[in-house]
């Protein structure tokens, strides 16, 4: 089973086309397409991203609505507990951002190199052959830095940050295990370097693939705010690095 996870806020306009392109990728899918089932978080959008996401017939979408704005962090909690429920450890999780910009045609790429062995398949910027569109300069940097710095603090991948990533839904389940009520307990954007640097104690193998980011598609305005994220992610590297690996 192929589980994909999107967490979504005010992504309405952006939905049907994700989810139209997720379809035509399933259909067109080298070989036998996997059995998918789709899950939304939607996060109490103030716009109609969860009717939406219902609205895209020929898929299996469950939509999950919280209570509003409780985070991105949040929104990949329950999306994760979700499919650790429902699903088992051999199935694959495949999450991207709901903002249209991850192109779904990179799914069987990332899902073949889960298939041949790697536990963490991440759609990364920093891969040659990598293409970014649409993405200012500051935002461009940041994440450049965010890399560099994780790259000395904590060697295991080159995209730190990149929400595309292919999970096998066994080292989620270790996760759960190894960190109890810690594990995913990052309210925000930095939930995503947390999962990575929890989760590379565990995957014997964390490949990457080179990103399409199509930010010059996206409909709306990002939900990340780069300073407040910036402060949060670095604040939780000093605490892990400073050998609190399980902490808060
Ligand atoms: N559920 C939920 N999803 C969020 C929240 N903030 C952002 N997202 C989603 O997280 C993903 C990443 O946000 P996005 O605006 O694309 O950030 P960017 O790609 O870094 O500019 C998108 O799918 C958003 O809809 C939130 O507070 N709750
Ligand atoms: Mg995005």
């Amino acid at each position: 089973m192929l589980w994909v996870l999107l967490p979504a806020y005010n992504e309405a306009d952006n939905m049907p086309p994700l989810l139209e392109g997720l379809r035509t990728t399933l259909a067109e899918w080298p070989g036998e397409a996997p059995a998918c089932k789709v899950v939304v978080v939607d996060d109490g959008s103030s716009d109609d991203t969860a009717a939406a996401a219902r609205s895209v017939s020929g898929l299996d979408t469950e939509v999950i609505v919280h209570d509003p704005n409780q985070g991105l962090g949040a929104a990949m909690r329950t999306g994760i507990l979700h499919v650790l429920e429902h699903g088992t450890d051999d199935d694959l999780l495949v999450a991207l951002d709901a903002d249209n910009t991850h192109p779904t045609h990179l799914m069987p790429g990332m899902v073949a190199k889960a298939e041949a062995g790697a536990d963490l398949v991440i759609a990364s910027r920093f891969q040659p052959g990598a293409e970014i569109h649409g993405l200012d300069a500051f935002r461009t940097f940041v994440s450049q830095a965010a890399s560099w710095l994780l790259r000395v603090l904590f060697p295991c991948a080159r995209d730190y940050t990149c929400g595309y990533r292919c999970y096998r839904v066994g080292l989620l389940r270790w996760g759960t295990h190894r960190y109890g009520e810690h594990f995913l307990n990052q309210k925000g954007f930095s939930v995503m370097v947390d999962l990575l640097l929890k989760l590379r104690r565990k995957a014997r193998r964390i490949e990457e693939v080179p990103l399409l980011l199509r930010y010059d598609l996206k409909q709306g305005a990002s939900k990340m705010k780069v300073m407040q994220t910036a402060i949060t992610t670095l604040r939780l590297l000093g605490r892990r690095f400073c050998g609190n690996p399980r902490g808060p």
